[in-house]
Order: structure tokens, then sequence, then C-alpha cells
């Protein structure tokens, strides 16, 4: 193999990727951050509704560069709180940041000294938004990472496409190294600055990005950092996951990114992210009040754990720095099941077992173990039933008031005599110690 292929992830010992994913693996739970010049029209453009998703305004309403960048000047982010934006991931259970630190429309939130299109020289902020926030993370335990768009339709490099859209962009004739270039040099500031755990990579897409670029990209930022993670998206990888070997998989960044989806069955073989908004967009729009209830986002995570992946929760920040009310609402509401049901989620991994009344969750040691049975329906006769598949189950016990329960075990199926009431209508979850023997 090439040298730039044998510094790519597939080619390590496989002991080596298990060591730099294993944080990660634990992890689960972690909050997504979309924050950018286009949280202030927040979906309106010229006194005008625009559709779509917040952060991606430049290109639905066709705004010129010159007539975007006017946005900058008036990006104060007073508000801007990261000690509290950190607090609110950690008491929602979540255990890493992935905050956009440049987006589609190419503006930084670091300091770079590439360009002039960063909070710091465009904004009367002045200011870093992102070391601070990387600090604030460290202090509670948090891993800080950083989404990157790899399209940019600021860069004088990358133009429109044939039918006039930002999106796809183009690259410009013989402009293409001028623009890795420039990537390289930002990704290496923000290494240096904030000393990002994951690189979200986005904006993969357009044809001129190609496979090879995305080997060399994640080439370079292992060398730079040894134990970085790196999605999917720095290549083509998106592309049908599914059906890719587990090398080829592996070549493509170190975890897929299914987004707004749940895959029925999981990614088999490879580390998966889900990432979900709480209401319709990712970027901050002042008329989308669609909030999805704690229950949905308590299950989702349950269901996502359940097929051994992990739950990337979207809030997107006002352009004063404020997040939404009602995504502190449900963060902190996740936090409340989090703190009583987290042994059941952190650390777990996909269940072989399926169950018709919730989701199951496994934690291994050894030859003995813990089956986390999530009940989201509660049996009205109190009695549940499950299959064994070939475990032993020694005691049941209910993590939301730690009573014993009855297990009645068979062969092949075990029982379980269940109070009347759900202690938690939202997913009560019944901790089974099993062994193998
Ligand atoms: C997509 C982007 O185009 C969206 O704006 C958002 O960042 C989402 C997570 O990824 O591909």
């Amino acid at each position: 193999a090439e040298p730039a292929e044998q510094a790519a992830g597939h080619a390590l010992p496989a002991d080596e990727a298990d060591t730099r994913m294993a944080w990660w693996r634990d992890a689960r739970f972690g909050m997504f951050i979309h924050w950018g010049l286009y949280a202030a029209p927040a979906g309106e453009w010229n006194g005008e509704k625009q559709a779509g998703i917040g952060e991606w305004i430049m290109n639905t309403a066709d705004i010129p560069v010159d007539e975007y960048e006017q946005l900058a000047a008036q990006f104060n982010p007073t508000k801007y709180d990261p000690a509290a934006w950190a607090k609110a991931a950690k008491q929602a259970g979540m255990k890493y940041v992935v905050i956009t630190s440049k987006h589609h429309d190419g503006f930084c939130l670091f300091d770079t000294k590439t360009t002039e299109w960063d909070v710091v020289d465009a904004t009367p902020y002045g200011r870093d938004l992102l070391r601070p926030l990387s600090e604030a993370c460290r202090a509670e335990g948090l891993k800080f990472c950083t989404y990157y768009s790899i399209m940019d339709w600021h860069h004088p490099a990358q133009g429109k496409s044939a039918d006039g859209r930002y999106n796809p962009s183009t690259i410009k004739e013989g402009r293409k190294a001028e623009y890795i270039k420039y990537m390289e040099q930002q990704l290496a500031e923000l290494l240096e600055s904030c000393d990002p755990e994951v690189l979200w990579f986005d904006g993969e897409w357009p044809d001129w990005w190609t496979e090879p670029d995305g080997k060399r990209l994640y080439s370079y930022l292992r060398g730079l950092k040894p134990s970085l993670i790196i999605n999917n998206r720095v290549g083509k990888g998106r592309k049908g996951m599914e059906g890719l070997s587990k090398g080829d998989q592996q070549y493509a960044g170190d975890f897929g990114t299914p987004e707004q989806q749940i895959p029925a069955t999981g990614l088999p073989g490879v580390d998966w992210e889900s990432c979900m908004t709480m209401n319709d967009t990712w970027g901050f729009r002042a008329d989308d009040h669609k909030w999805k209830s704690t229950e949905t986002l308590v299950r989702n995570l349950v269901d996502i754990a359940s097929k051994g992946g992990n739950y990337l929760l979207n809030v997107g920040p006002t352009a004063e720095g404020e997040i939404p009310a009602a995504s502190l609402e449900r963060l902190a509401q996740i936090g409340e099941w989090m703190r009583v049901n987290g042994e059941s989620i952190y650390g777990t991994s996909a269940s072989p077992i399926e169950i018709p009344w919730g989701r199951c969750t496994v934690k291994r040691d050894g030859d003995a173990g813990s089956l986390y049975l999530h009940v989201f329906d509660w049996p009205e006769d109190g009695r549940l039933t499950a299959p064994l598949g070939g475990l032993k189950a020694a005691t049941a016990e209910l993590l939301a008031n730690g009573s014993e329960l009855q297990v009645d075990a068979t062969e092949t199926q075990f029982t379980l005599t269940l109070p009347e009431q759900a202690p938690d209508p939202i997913d009560s979850v019944i901790k089974l110690k099993v062994t193998t023997e």
C-alpha cells in the first residue's frame, strides 16, 4: 500500500483503532451545535420566509457573497456563555460536543490567519468562539469536537454549479490545490487552538472532491494528531455505507453518519452515529417550533444504543448566543432520565434480543453481564416475557427505584412480574443480571 494509505485508519492494527475509538464507543450520547451567521436571519431574508433548514439560507435565498458578508458586521453574540452550554450538555448526560467550526457559508468561528472571513476579524464580537467552549467542555469532563465543511460558498476558488446555485459548488480551473492548502492550514490552526477529539467533516458531495482527496486529508490529520477520530464524510464513504466491505468503510473514515434517521438494524461491523435535530432545522430558525417530545428523544437514544450506535442530538443557538429555551428544557428532562438510567446506555452494546414492547441493551463482563430491558409499553397484566437467547437470568431490578422483581425462567424465556404502574412513562429500565453458564 502507498504510505498515505498506510497511515489511514483501516491500515492500522485493529487494536490501535480500538484504543482510539474506546471513549467514543462508551459515550453513546453527544451534543451537535450548528452555530453561525445564519442564526441572525433565522430563516427569513428581505422580509420573506425561506423554506428549509436555517444554515442553508445563503443557498436557499441565493444571497450574493457581498450581501451575505454584511451579516458579520451585525454578529455580536453578547449572551454567549460557553460554560452554560457545556453545563447543559453535561447535565443532559452527554459525553461530547461537536460544534460547527465552518459550515457551507465558509465563515470561521475560530481564529484563523488564512482569511478575514472569521469571527475575530469580521464581527464586532472580535473574539474566538471555539477555544473558550473547548476549555469549558474540558472543565466539565466532556470531549470537545468540531464539524468542518469541505464545500465552501465563500472561498474565491469555488464557484456556483452550472444551474447557478451554490450547491454543489464547483472548483475553479487550477485552484483546487490552493483550496486544499487553505483547509489544511485552517485545520492545523484548529487542532492547535482547540485540540478537538473528533473532526466531523461534511460537504464532501461536490464532484471535485474525490476519494483520494479524502484519504490524503485523513492521513494528514492522523499525522498531526494520532488519536483524532474522523468521520466518513471526509471521503465519499457516505454513499452506500451498507454495501461496503469493512476495509472500505474504514477507508472512508472512523465512523458512519446516518443523518435524520436510525438505521433499522444499525450498521453491522462499523462504528456509527445518528445525527438528528430536535425540531426541523440544524441552524436556528425563529419560526420552527416543531419540537420533538422528550419521550421521542429519550426513546431515540435508547433505540440507537440498542443497535450499537451513538446519538448526536442538535441544538441551534441564536445570534445572541443562546440555546433556545425549548431545547434546554428537553435537555434537562433527558438528563433526569439519564441520572437514573445512564448505566443502561454508557458502555453498552447492541443486543441481539428483539422485544416487541421496547428495546434491549447489553453490558458484558466476562461470563456474566447485564441485560437492560427498556420497557416502552408497560404490560397491563403485570407480566413481561422475553427470549433468553442462551443466557441464564439471575436477578432483576427496576432502575427507577431499585426494587427487586421476581424472575421465572425456563430454558428459552423468562417472565418478570411487575408492579401495576410504569415507574417511568417514557422508558422504565429493568436490569437483568445474566450469566452464560
Ligand atoms: C448536512 C448539511 O448540509 C446540513 O446543513 C447539516 O450540517 C447536516 C448535519 O449535514 O449534510
